[in-house]
């Protein structure tokens, strides 16, 4: 693979993820190119690119995704690379082929790669030789009903009906038990063909109360890969990924080299190049199972930067120079521990509406142990063209206990105005008992949030405020946590916050 030197790169995404790219770039001596639609032209990252083109209106059908204008970009500025960031076009090997062709780099995996791991189907069967475990299920697509029986009377059910053009949870049907096995499985093939223009379906073995836990890994293009240990994002919301942590509060040193061994076998399955993601269900047994690949650096990224020092930007670039990852397995550990969270415009007293608007007050958190990735300043509009996601709040600390403390104190430091924000239910989360603990799974909003726990109208809550604060003057330590989950960690919080 010939070294090609990068010195200016294109950044074909918006918000606070084109900033953090171009700020890596910009410490690497990269100058830099933002293209922004005309909803974005006064946003932080157009100003701090050193050159920048308005390639549209706001739609992103008619700007961030439009794959001719960012090539001509590319060949009106001379641009020698490409970041995709995450979203838009940034799993699409089109793009990727159609800036190869036009002499650009692609910071990236090869389209090979994005296209297998961008089918779910082929991204199983290209695992499968390599030895990586699987959910039980279909080979292939289920050609019709008799395979589907077969199938989920070998395996049992409760099973679920994957969309093998789907992912991140798009395209998946639970079915209990055979009679309505039928009815399903049409649907779910019907609704395939809508979403994706392919009805392809498969089955697998469901879950019951799996933990999401996803492994980074970096590949150069010389064959080596190393795993950059795994984040935890089982706190989730209609699949939408609300609090992320890393390392998981339950895998042993065993268990992660196992999985990290894992996700290293499925990049290289692929051939992967590039900063890269495996994701892993974990069910009650600390059995784990491989669901899917992202071919893309993450939002919840900056927990493993956190926690391992590493900077993955500068990291992609530098592998898409061709050059050798600076580490090898040995050389990586895991310093302390880091929590993400996404603040969203979005109200969580009101079933996660968005809600978009001015952002009449914006004072981020400072202070050790706190970084605040994000993209908007006071006085700014929300577009409602794009995702309503405001800023990423990250915390480490030398242990899970002082990470979730300075989370608590970052939240509370926190000033949005003007727009109802994740924050309060990140805050909820936080001072949860089954979250302090660790013993959460992808169930944990719907096992242990209501609306009502953020306001203080809950009788409930109340009560258990009550009972909690009695037990507390009685000097009551530990056991006084042992509670109903359901009432502990608001109670508290709102406790301490009196
Ligand atoms: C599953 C599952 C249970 N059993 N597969 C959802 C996103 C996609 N990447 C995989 N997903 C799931 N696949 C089997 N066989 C449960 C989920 C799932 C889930 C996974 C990760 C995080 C949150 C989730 C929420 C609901 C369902």
């Amino acid at each position: 693979m010939a070294k090609k030197k990068i010195k200016k790169l294109l950044v074909a995404n918006r918000g606070e993820i084109a900033l953090r790219v171009m700020r890596s770039a910009r410490e690497m001596g990269i100058s830099t190119v933002a293209v922004y639609s005309e909803a974005d032209r006064h946003a932080p990252f157009v100003r701090f690119a050193d050159e920048a083109v308005c390639i549209g209106p706001a739609p992103s059908k008619e700007s961030y995704l439009v794959i001719d204008k960012l090539v001509q970009v590319c060949m009106d500025l001379q641009v020698d690379a490409v970041h995709p960031g995450y979203g838009f076009l940034s799993e699409n090997g089109a793009f990727a082929q159609a800036l190869e062709k036009a002499g650009v780099i692609f910071v990236g995996p090869t389209p090979h790669a994005m296209k297998v791991m961008g089918d779910k189907l082929a991204a199983k069967e290209a695992v499968k030789a390599f030895g990586v475990p699987l959910v039980p299920g279909t080979e292939g697509a289920v050609s019709g009903l008799e395979e589907a029986m077969k199938v989920a009377r070998t395996i049992t059910f409760p099973i679920l009906i994957k969309a093998a053009a789907g992912g991140g949870g798009k395209g998946m049907r639970v079915v209990n038990a055979e009679p309505e096995l039928k009815e399903s499985l049409e649907r779910a093939i019907s609704e395939a063909q809508n979403a994706f223009g392919d009805g392809s379906v498969f089955i697998e073995k469901y879950v019951a109360g799996p933990r999401h836990i996803e492994v980074q890994v970096m590949a150069d293009t010389h064959g080596n890969v190393c795993y950059l240990f795994e984040r935890e994002c089982s706190v989730q919301r209609r699949h939408q990924k609300v609090v992320e942590e890393a390392p998981s509060a339950v895998l042993t040193p065993e268990l992660r080299k196992r999985m990290g061994e894992a996700a290293v076998a499925v990049a290289k399955s692929v051939d992967y190049v590039g900063a890269g993601t495996v994701e892993f269900l974990l069910d009650e047994q600390r059995n784990f199972y491989f669901m899917e690949m992202n071919t893309r650096l993450q939002v919840e990224h900056p927990v493993t930067e956190m926690i391992t020092g590493l900077d993955l930007v500068k990291l992609q670039i530098r592998v898409a120079e061709g050059e050798k990852l600076p580490f090898a397995q040995s050389d990586l550990a895991i310093n302390g521990h880091a929590i993400e969270i996404r603040v969203y415009a979005e109200d969580p007293a009101n079933n996660f509406l968005p809600d978009i608007g001015t952002l009449t007050t914006y004072r981020p958190p400072q202070g050790p142990g706190v970084r605040v990735d994000d993209g908007f300043e006071e006085g700014m509009t929300i577009p409602i063209h794009y995702d309503p996601m405001i800023a990423k709040l990250i915390t480490h600390g030398a242990t899970r206990e002082e990470a979730i403390a300075r989370m608590e104190r970052a939240i509370d430091d926190y000033a949005i105005g003007g727009v109802e924000t994740t924050l309060p239910f990140c805050r909820f989360t936080m001072g949860h008992e089954a979250f302090r603990k660790g013993a959460y799974d992808t169930h944990f909003v719907r096992d242990h949030f209501r609306p009502e726990v953020l306001d203080g109208s809950d009788p409930v809550e109340e009560q258990a405020a009550a009972a909690i604060a009695a037990g507390i003057l009685e000097g009551r330590s530990g056991p006084a946590m042992a509670a109903p989950a359901v009432a502990q960690g608001p109670s508290l919080w709102k406790l301490r916050r009196r």
